[in-house]
């Protein structure tokens, strides 16, 4: 844990279609998908630059997470009602923050267990995937951000390793192995290791699962760094540019799309 706030990017991603198992789910949000409210899972990320590479959707399948109505005006320039998904310790910060509709209230519309939500169908903007499935990541903790993660296998080592193990595992995890995305999608560059960065550290360094804790967060740290400092991106608006001089434009951007909104916890 930093001192100060740490600032997050939330992206808000629509869900585009509820899997088998999000029954209950379905039906809490029906009235409000009737007449015309979108449905967001809001994932906190802290590169929001390499949205273009979003394979799949994490949530943790022992967290429990919350339904709330969304602000009309902040973080929400359609102005219209909508519903977001986060853990209800999230939707505390977002409501201080004046994110949720009844300002410093949490009024939680139901409550989901993460593994209800295996399975289902999410747009994640800027992506070259359209559609990507929730799965299931173990490590995800309910005490920081929304508990919602984006998969980005190939600049975030913990995220190639997970969908490995997913791939490897589908019965283990009880997930159908279709819904893992095949191939990670380069992003951007690094001097030292290519346009994957995260896999070509997960070989060197020959990581094997999601539980080798130590050499994860060492390749975390070092994938960071050099995506930061020395990356180029290879795709969007920007491609060609470094990612130290795009970061935050891109962010911006990305918030003035009614995309993604930033926060702090
Ligand atoms: B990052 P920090 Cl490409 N539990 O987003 C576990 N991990 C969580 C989480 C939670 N409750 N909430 C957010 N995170 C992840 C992208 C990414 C991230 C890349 C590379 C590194 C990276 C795609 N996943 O994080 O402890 C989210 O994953 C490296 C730390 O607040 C979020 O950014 O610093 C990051 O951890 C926030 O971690």
């Amino acid at each position: 844990e930093g001192v100060g706030p740490q600032e997050y990017v939330a992206m808000k991603l629509e869900v585009t279609q509820w899997g088998e198992r999000a029954a209950r789910v379905k039906d809490l949000v029906a009235s409000a998908q009737a007449q015309g409210q979108k449905v967001f899972m809001l994932a906190a990320t802290l590169r929001s630059e390499t949205m273009y590479g979003v394979t799949n959707v994490f949530v943790s399948p022992t967290v429990k997470y919350g339904v709330y109505r969304a602000s009309t005006t902040k973080g929400n320039s359609s102005g219209q009602d909508a519903l977001y998904i986060c853990t209800p310790r999230a939707a505390r910060n977002l409501a201080y923050q004046g994110l949720l509709k009844e300002e410093d209230k949490v009024d939680q519309i139901g409550e989901i267990d993460g593994k209800e939500l295996l399975g289902t169908k999410v747009h994640p903007a800027l992506s070259a995937n359209k559609e990507v499935y929730v799965v299931p990541m173990e490590s995800i903790k309910d005490n920081k951000g929304t508990a919602i993660v984006i998969c980005m296998p190939a600049d975030s080592p913990d995220d190639w390793v997970t969908t490995l193990d997913l791939r490897k595992k589908s019965e283990y995890y009880n997930i159908d192995p279709s819904w893992v995305a095949a191939e990670p999608i380069p992003v951007l560059t690094t001097p030292t290791y290519g346009d994957l960065t995260a896999v070509a550290l997960v070989e060197q360094m020959k990581i094997n699962s999601p539980k080798d804790i130590k050499q994860l967060a060492e390749a975390k740290e070092i994938a960071y760094k050099e995506g930061f400092y020395g990356g180029t991106m290879l795709v969007g608006k920007f491609k060609g540019e470094k990612v130290e001089d795009i970061k935050t434009r891109l962010r911006d951007e990305l918030v003035s799309m009614d995309c993604a909104f930033v926060y702090s916890e």
